[in-house]
């Protein structure tokens, strides 16, 4: 077997796959897990997680699903594992500042935006496929609220491909953040930035690109001039599975008010929402979400096949 051309990182597992296909320069997926333990019910969570593996696989790119398991950050996970993340109540929810605490303390945890930025860098991968990003929560500015995906995405080189930012958060607020941090953000084929649930958000696209190589341009481009940090790629959600901004704007009011009344907080937040908003929908939020995630998953392979192709 040829060795790898860096030294692998001694605290990451990375699959022999996930390696193999690092080593020969082949296109590789980065999958996050706090969507699967903390982003929607069991089974469907493990059923997505299994479906979306086989998205990146039919587009000829290996994907590499990250969590952290008895303390050990992994890159690439096996069918069981992915039940594991998806059923195991004790899989807490890993950003960037949990990451040292559960690998010093052997625990499981699933990996957030930013927290699998971070290891799919570490690891040399360059393109990472979710649903959504944290951003700045409405209200954020007097409670502070604000996702450390921002913050991370300044830092690490990956490009990330979501279908936007949900409108139980500040979308206005959070594209200015982003901004201000010197990310950009892509809007895939339109010139509106999408809203998750929604192909529209009311706000326009900063910037527009209808192919992936010119995506896999872009990402060459910005690194190549030393400028670190993602790219965030946001893809609409296809027009047969959206949820219209009017209809979903009073879901989410109705759930950010219990929320409230519950007293939910902090990290807990988006989690409690994403839960509520599927309830709230009778289960069609979970249906977009899913057909979103998928549609990312495309995508997502469909970059890193020209990335690659343009490292050669
Ligand atoms: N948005 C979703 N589903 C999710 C998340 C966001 O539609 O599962 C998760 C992602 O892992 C994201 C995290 O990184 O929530 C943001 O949490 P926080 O705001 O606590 O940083
Ligand atoms: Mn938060």
């Amino acid at each position: 077997m040829p060795l790898p051309p860096i030294t692998p990182h001694p605290r990451l597992a990375i699959s022999t796959e996930v390696r193999d296909a690092l080593v020969d320069g082949h296109p590789v997926v980065a999958l996050e897990s706090t969507i699967i333990s903390h982003g929607m019910p069991y089974p469907r969570n493990v059923e997505m997680a299994r479906e979306i593996e086989q998205i990146i696989r039919d587009g000829d790119a290996v994907p590499a699903t990250i969590a952290v398991l008895d303390g050990v950050p992994r890159i690439g996970l096996s069918g069981d594992e992915l039940d594991v993340l998806g059923s195991d109540e004790s899989v807490g929810k890993v950003s960037i500042r949990d990451l040292g605490y559960v690998a010093a303390l052997g625990r499981h945890g699933a990996t957030t935006v930013a927290a699998t930025m971070r290891l799919a860098a570490l690891a040399g991968i360059s393109v990472f496929v979710t649903g959504g990003l944290g951003g700045v929560h409405r209200g954020g500015e007097s409670s502070m609220d604000v996702s450390a995906d921002l913050t991370e995405m300044s830092l690490t080189e990956v490009a990330i491909v979501s279908a936007g930012v949900k409108s139980l958060l500040d979308i206005g607020r959070t594209l200015e953040v982003l901004e201000t941090l010197g990310v950009p953000v892509v809007v895939y084929g339109s010139d509106e930035f999408p809203s998750f649930y929604s192909r529209s958000s009311g706000f326009a696209a900063p910037m527009r690109l209808d192919e992936p190589v010119q995506i896999a341009e872009m990402m060459l481009a910005k690194w190549e001039l030393g400028l670190s940090g993602a790219i965030s790629v946001a893809n609409p959600v296809p027009a047969a599975d959206e949820i219209a901004q009017v209809e979903i704007e009073k879901v989410i009011v109705a759930a950010l008010a219990d929320a409230d009344a519950a007293g939910v907080r902090g990290k807990d937040i988006t989690p409690y929402l994403l839960g509520r908003i599927v309830e709230l929908t009778g289960g069609a939020s979970l249906e977009t979400n899913i057909a979103l995630v998928r549609n990312n998953a495309r995508l997502g392979a469909q970059i890193a096949v020209e990335y690659a192709a343009l490292s050669a």
